[in-house]
């Protein structure tokens, strides 16, 4: 208890969370809530209601009528694009309480959550312009006597579900695309992370969006996420967290055919060349690795390295990583922050333990780090790792780095590929032919050329295999959300078909 003393920024006391739909925020009532420890300090920061399935049905309600009505869905894009340069300029005057609280329910480093919260914006800005752009096609090459027009239109009620490692960032790569063409949206962030969801409420009804346009049920995957995925007034689940529930939701949509969007785990290769600028590819792969603690869908946990380097490269890494600085989450100067939960900081552990079972060597780390107020564990390097073990397969979802070698470019490649995900994957090499074959080839929706975990709003991401269906961001990310329709229109007499 001592060392929570010096943190007097930590909040006095637990924050009340109610959930929000049709414009209004509501309390919790009689139902169940959950107590959300700050997993940095290990103090209660928040509680959170968990809905009912009926209060699913009420957001529903409330998403569709709003569609219906058109005040939304059937205005001028300018009034829309209007709208969400307003939300990007209220998440911008409020970046600071939304990191905070990011930071206190995620653990993430607070400087890491202020980045995070301006890209947020800069994506509700894009989307600002791309709501302006989206249009159809026509097709005046059908004859005198024909003229096609493609039009795309919202498709009506979509359903979001966000997981805990990226709660604000996460929406923002999905949120302001769906609302730039005019869909509805009710929202389930994951009951661990749930208040800068409903912040964003109110920043989007000050900026005009329509009530009933954005709503917020919080709760249990189980019951709000299932409700949602089998609800027959919900066209599109776009859902983001791990494979396995990604399958049951996906199974779910079947009960009336929505269209879904999944982006679910990976286990990506950092694929390390010789000729590559070492002391650069040694700090990308410590960045990619320690960002959210590992706790990124993206994170560069597979190093593939040439072998007459992997020894040298591998001390290279080892000395960046022991210099990343692990602490409290909402010191500036922290660059690796805690782990989610207590369930996740095992399930990480366990997976340490069978490293070691299955013959990997610890050269860095293996475990929890000492005197500090919450959880961590230490940026891990595990050598003698060979591709098929289950650490080199499975996605461990913390600063675990295993280290694999080749010995020529179709042998990273295999390497790279032999493995059910598909999410991302970055390649260190000077060499521009290694670089574009290796991009070409590897199995993975995002690809990085001598960086990782880099871009902003304008391209389109997903996975590939067990990593995903569809792509969010992008111009690609709001047709996602679109119907097509295709009109044939005739010019001039028919012929008839009775003569
Ligand atoms: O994820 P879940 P969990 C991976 C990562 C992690 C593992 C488990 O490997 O260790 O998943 O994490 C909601 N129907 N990723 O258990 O269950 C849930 O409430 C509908 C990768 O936290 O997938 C939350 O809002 N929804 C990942 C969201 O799904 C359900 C991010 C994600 O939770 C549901 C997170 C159900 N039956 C974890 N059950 C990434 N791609 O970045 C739960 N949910």
């Amino acid at each position: 208890m001592d060392q929570l003393k010096n943190h007097s920024t930590l909040p006095g006391s637990v924050r009340p969370l109610g959930f929000y739909v049709n414009g209004s925020m509501r309390d919790a009532g009689d139902r169940e809530t959950l107590v959300r420890e700050a997993p940095g300090y290990l103090v209660p920061v928040s509680e959170v209601t968990l809905c009912t399935t009926s209060d699913v049905d009420d957001a529903v309600a409330a998403a569709r009528g709003a569609f219906e009505s058109g005040a939304w869905s059937r205005c001028d894009a300018a009034v829309r694009a209007t709208a969400l340069l307003r939300v990007a300029a209220g998440i911008r005057e409020r970046l600071d309480e939304i990191a905070y609280w990011e930071t206190l329910e995620t653990g993430k480093p607070i400087t890491q959550a202020r980045a995070e919260i301006g890209d947020a914006a800069g994506h509700y800005e894009y989307c600002a312009g791309a709501a302006r752009m989206l249009h159809g096609e026509t097709y005046n090459n059908q004859g005198d006597q024909m003229f096609g027009v493609v039009t795309r239109q919202p498709t009506g009620v979509v359903g979001l579900i966000t997981p805990w490692n990226f709660p604000f960032i996460v929406l923002a790569e999905r949120l302001p695309y769906i609302l730039a063409s005019g869909n509805s949206v009710v929202v389930k962030p994951s009951e661990m992370t749930s208040t800068t969801t409903l912040v964003l409420a109110e920043i989007l009804a000050e900026a005009g969006i329509p009530d009933g346009v954005y709503n917020v049920v919080t709760g249990l995957g189980p019951v709000v996420g299932q409700a949602m995925s089998v609800h027959p007034d919900i066209d599109i689940i776009s859902f983001t967290g791990s494979t396995a529930t990604g399958a049951a939701v996906l199974q779910a949509t079947t009960s009336n055919f929505k269209k879904a969007s999944l982006e679910l785990g990976g286990k990506n290769p950092q694929i390390v060349f010789a000729d590559a600028d070492l002391d650069a590819a040694a700090d990308g792969v410590a960045f990619g690795l320690c960002f959210n603690a590992g706790q990124c869908c993206v994170s560069g946990s597979r190093l593939i390295v040439e072998d007459a380097i992997a020894e040298r490269f591998t001390e290279m890494v080892k000395e960046k990583l022991a210099r990343v600085k692990i602490g409290e989450c909402l010191d500036p100067d922290t660059q690796l922050g805690a782990i989610v939960s207590k369930q996740h900081h095992e399930k990480i552990l366990s997976y340490l333990e069978l490293g070691t079972k299955e013959g990997a060597a610890v050269a860095l780390g293996g475990g929890e780090c000492e005197g500090l107020s919450g959880r961590y564990i230490a940026p891990t390097v595990l050598t003698d790792v060979q591709p098929n073990m289950r650490i080199a397969q499975e996605e461990i979802f913390g600063p675990v780095l295993t280290v694999t070698t080749f010995g020529d470019a179709e042998e990273a490649l295999k390497i790279a590929n032999d493995c059910q995900y598909g999410l991302a994957a970055s390649i260190w090499t000077k060499d521009i032919d290694k670089a574009l074959t290796l991009m070409r080839g590897v199995h993975a929706g995002r690809t990085w050329v001598n960086t990782t975990i880099a871009g902003g709003p304008g391209q389109p991401m997903g996975g590939f295999k067990q990593s995903g269906i569809g792509r969010e961001g992008g111009m690609l990310g709001i047709e996602e959300y679109t119907e097509v329709k295709s009109a044939h229109i005739a010019i001039g007499q028919r012929t008839n078909w009775i003569a």
